[in-house]
């Protein structure tokens, strides 16, 4: 009986330092981070044997090399790990037509209409993807949403876990607030002042007090601990933004050399957007000084665009409306309000049909 275990999230293991090993097999086995290149960058994700020397995400470089000397450090290669994305993705397409890409490395699938054992479903999906792209990935199935992303993360890395009805809420009760989806920073600390950082004491508190407290996140957070989230998986989710930012190895302080970055950063922006039949309406640009001070310049367009001149004399435009007083420490350049290309090619062309028709009569 599959007793309405209809959520499966995935979530790839160590993601960027997995792509990383399978393009250089001689990492497997040492500790190593892909990150910035310089000591000031931070670590995007450690691989496990790395995770073991207390290595992890966002942790900058030099924290790392004092915790673990012998670490390697792998620069960044984002579009590699886009291209591995999306070959894990085609082959989890073939599975469900509904299926909610959560982040490169993480989807929620809808598996209600799948006639089998979710677990024997699960080591399919595992095996089947490792045999093709070398990458393996944990697994969670549950009866909703946010308790089938928390069983991905149980096991990790190869594992699979199944949170089913009668395991909630003891199952929680241990665990960290924050691990609860919906509880970021600024809400774990809230709940912290008032003396709560496990679940078992969260589930002291009222419905009246969290709504009081929380407002509409605590409705949520109440019925989250209690395993009640009735969020489907949403297949169109929209993207809202796409963008590029870097942290500079060395802050730039000559004005030639931004703007070259700046021409490259809108070369790649253009040919990602590109790449996903997209267009912006607006154009962002980011600066960070090396006082940390941070400004950000935009505009909106008429037309969308994803054409790289465009992009790029826009952000030409902005950062000469910024005064430089400082050398920079990062740059970002990020297109929003997007809309499909397809569709305004769709709309051009029906255009196009209605007016021959029209000169037909
Ligand atoms: P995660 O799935 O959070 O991490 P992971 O895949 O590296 O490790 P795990 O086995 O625990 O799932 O993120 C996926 C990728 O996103 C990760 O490989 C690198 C990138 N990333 C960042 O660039 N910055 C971050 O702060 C985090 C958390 C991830
Ligand atoms: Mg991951």
């Amino acid at each position: 009986m599959k007793e309405d275990l209809n959520f499966l999230h995935m979530d790839l293991d160590a993601f960027f330092a997995s792509v990383e090993e399978l393009e250089n097999p001689k990492l497997k086995g040492h500790p190593m981070v892909v990150g910035g290149r310089s000591d000031r960058g931070i670590i995007t994700t450690a691989n496990y044997e790395a995770r073991k020397y207390g290595l992890h995400s966002a942790m900058p470089i030099f924290m790392a090399k004092q915790l673990c000397p012998n670490v390697i450090i792998v620069p960044t290669r984002h579009n590699l790990y886009r291209e591995k994305s999306d070959e894990v993705f085609k082959i989890i397409n073939n599975y469900s037509d509904k299926i909610e890409q959560m982040s490169i490395d993480e989807a929620c699938i809808d598996i209600s209409h799948i006639d089998a054992d979710p677990l024997k479903l699960a080591k399919h999906i595992q095996k089947n993807v490792y045999q093709k792209t070398g990458l393996t990935l944990s697994i969670g199935i549950s009866y909703n949403k946010s308790l089938a992303k928390l069983a991905s993360d149980w096991n990790k890395p190869n594992g699979v876990f199944v949170i089913r009805k009668n395991m909630v809420p003891k199952i929680l009760e241990d665990l960290p607030i924050e691990r609860i989806a919906g509880i970021g920073q600024k809400t774990k600390e809230k709940l912290n002042a008032f003396g709560v950082y496990k679940v078992y004491e969260l589930l002291e508190l009222s419905f009246s007090f969290l709504k009081k407290n929380f407002g509409k996140q605590g409705e949520v957070i109440y019925n989250r601990i209690r395993g009640i989230d009735n969020r489907v998986v949403e297949t169109t989710r929209i993207r809202k933004s796409l963008g590029i930012e870097r942290t500079f190895s060395k802050d730039i302080d000559k004005a030639s050399e931004l703007v070259k970055l700046l021409k490259n950063f809108a070369e790649e922006l253009s040919k990602d957007l590109k790449k996903r039949n997209i267009l912006g309406h607006t154009i962002t640009l980011k600066i960070k000084f090396n006082n940390f001070e941070t400004i950000t310049r935009s505009m909106t367009l008429e037309n969308p665009t994803n054409e790289f001149k465009e992009i790029y004399l826009k952000a030409y435009y902005l950062l000469r409306t910024v005064d430089i007083k400082r050398p920079i420490r990062l740059l970002g350049l990020t297109s929003s309000n997007l809309v499909d290309d397809n569709i305004i090619q769709l709309s051009l062309w029906n255009l196009d049909e209605f007016n021959s028709n029209n000169k037909r009569k």
